[in-house]
C-alpha cells in the first residue's frame, strides 16, 4: 500500500477553498464548447480520447489583479502544441483569448488559475483519431493552492528521481499534451522520499526539467538552463525571467547541464506559472550553495513579482 507522504497531506490541507464552492447555489462557472455549466455538472463524455488516452492538450495561467498574465503567450504556445499533434482548435486565437476572458468575468475572479484545454473530443474506443469528429474546448478559471510552507523564503528541496524524461522523438514534453504519467511518476517519487519536488534526466543524464517547472543555476554569477532539446517545455515564466536577466545584465547561458552542475551551483531555481520562481536549496540531500535563497535568485523573485503586477504584460479580464 502506497502512503502519501505528510507534507503532501498538508499541501492539501492549505487548499484555499474558494467561497463559491461552499453552496451549490453559487457554485463555479466551467467553460465546455462555449455552454457554461455549474461544476458540479460540468461533465464530459467517457468516450472523450482526451480521457481515454491523454489525447490533447492543456494550458495553466494566472491572473493578477484582474489582468490575465502573458495570456497571449500561453495561446500561442496551446496552439503550436495543437499543431505537432495535429489537432484543429475550433476556435481562433482571438476567440479564445476572449473565452479566457469572459470565463474569469463569469466567476468574478481577479486572481485566479486558469485551465484551459483542449481534448481530442469524442471517439470510439479505438485510438485512432480520425473518429473523433470535434475537439472539446474546457476553461476552468479557479483559485490556486497556496504552496506548502515559506517555499519562497526557505526555497525547496528536490529529488532526481530515476525516472527519465520521455524522450523527443517520443511524448515528447516540449508539447503540453495532457499525458503527463511521466511527471506524475517523478512526482510520486519526490513524496515518497520527502522531497518537495523532482527533478527530471533526459536520455542521456542531462538535466530536463522539473515535473511541471523549468530548472535554473546560477554559477560565479552568470545563469545557465538546459535547452528544450532535453524536453524541457518552453516555459513561459523561464522566457519572462530570461528577459529580466538581459535587462539586468546578467548573462545567461542555453546549455545541458549535468547532476554535478546543479549539485555545485551557487544557486538553483524554478520557474513556473505556479509557483513563480522558486529556491532550490537542496537536491538529493546535497545543499546548495548556502543552503539558503541566493542573491541572484531573491533579485529575480521581486523582479518577477513586479513584472505580473504590471497590467502591461498581459489581458485585462
Ligand atoms: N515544465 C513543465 C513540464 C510544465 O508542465 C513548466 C515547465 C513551466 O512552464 P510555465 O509556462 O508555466 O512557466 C510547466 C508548467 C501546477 C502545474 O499546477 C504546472 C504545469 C502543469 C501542471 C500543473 O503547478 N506546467
Amino acid at each position: 500500500m502506497y502512503h502519501w507522504s505528510k507534507p503532501y497531506q498538508q499541501m492539501e490541507n492549505m487548499k484555499v477553498h474558494s467561497k463559491k464552492e461552499e453552496t451549490m447555489t453559487n457554485e463555479l462557472q466551467i467553460y465546455i464548447d462555449g455552454e457554461y455549466y455549474p461544476k458540479s455538472q460540468a461533465k464530459i463524455s467517457v468516450y472523450d480520447h482526451g480521457f481515454l488516452y491523454g489525447d490533447g492538450i492543456f494550458e495553466g495561467i494566472r491572473s493578477y489583479n484582474g489582468v490575465v498574465f502573458k495570456l497571449k503567450e500561453h495561446i500561442e504556445r496551446m496552439f503550436r502544441g495543437a499543431h505537432a499533434i495535429m489537432l484543429n482548435i475550433p476556435l481562433t486565437k482571438e476567440e479564445m483569448i476572449q473565452a479566457v476572458v469572459e470565463t474569469i468575468r463569469k466567476n468574478n475572479m481577479k486572481d485566479s488559475y486558469i485551465r484551459l484545454i483542449v481534448s481530442r473530443g469524442v471517439g470510439d474506443l479505438g485510438l485512432d483519431p480520425r473518429k473523433c469528429a470535434k475537439p472539446c474546448v474546457i476553461i476552468i478559471a479557479d483559485t490556486i493552492n497556496v504552496k506548502a510552507g515559506n517555499a519562497s523564503e526557505k526555497g525547496v528541496s528536490a529529488l532526481i528521481t530515476w525516472v527519465r524524461r520521455n524522450p523527443v522523438d517520443a511524448t515528447t514534453s516540449e508539447i503540453k499534451s495532457l499525458n503527463y504519467l511521466n511527471s506524475i511518476l517523478g512526482k510520486i517519487e519526490a513524496n515518497a522520499s520527502g522531497a518537495d519536488e523532482a527533478i527530471c534526466l533526459e536520455q542521456n543524464g542531462y538535466i530536463a526539467e522539473g515535473v511541471g517547472e523549468n530548472v535554473f543555476i546560477v554559477k560565479n554569477g552568470e545563469i545557465l538552463t538546459p535547452p528544450t532539446s532535453t524536453g524541457a517545455l518552453e516555459g513561459i515564466t523561464a522566457d519572462v525571467v530570461i528577459k529580466l536577466c538581459e535587462k539586468f545584465d546578467i548573462k545567461v547561458t542555453v546549455t545541458n547541464l549535468t547532476a554535478y552542475m546543479l549539485f555545485t551551483a551557487d544557486e538553483a531555481f524554478f520557474t513556473g506559472t505556479a509557483m513563480e520562481v522558486v529556491p532550490i536549496c537542496e537536491v538529493n540531500k546535497r545543499m546548495i550553495g548556502t543552503g539558503k535563497p541566493g542573491p541572484i535568485t531573491k533579485k529575480l523573485m521581486v523582479e518577477y513579482k513586479n513584472t505580473v503586477a504590471d497590467p502591461t504584460n498581459g489581458v485585462q479580464i
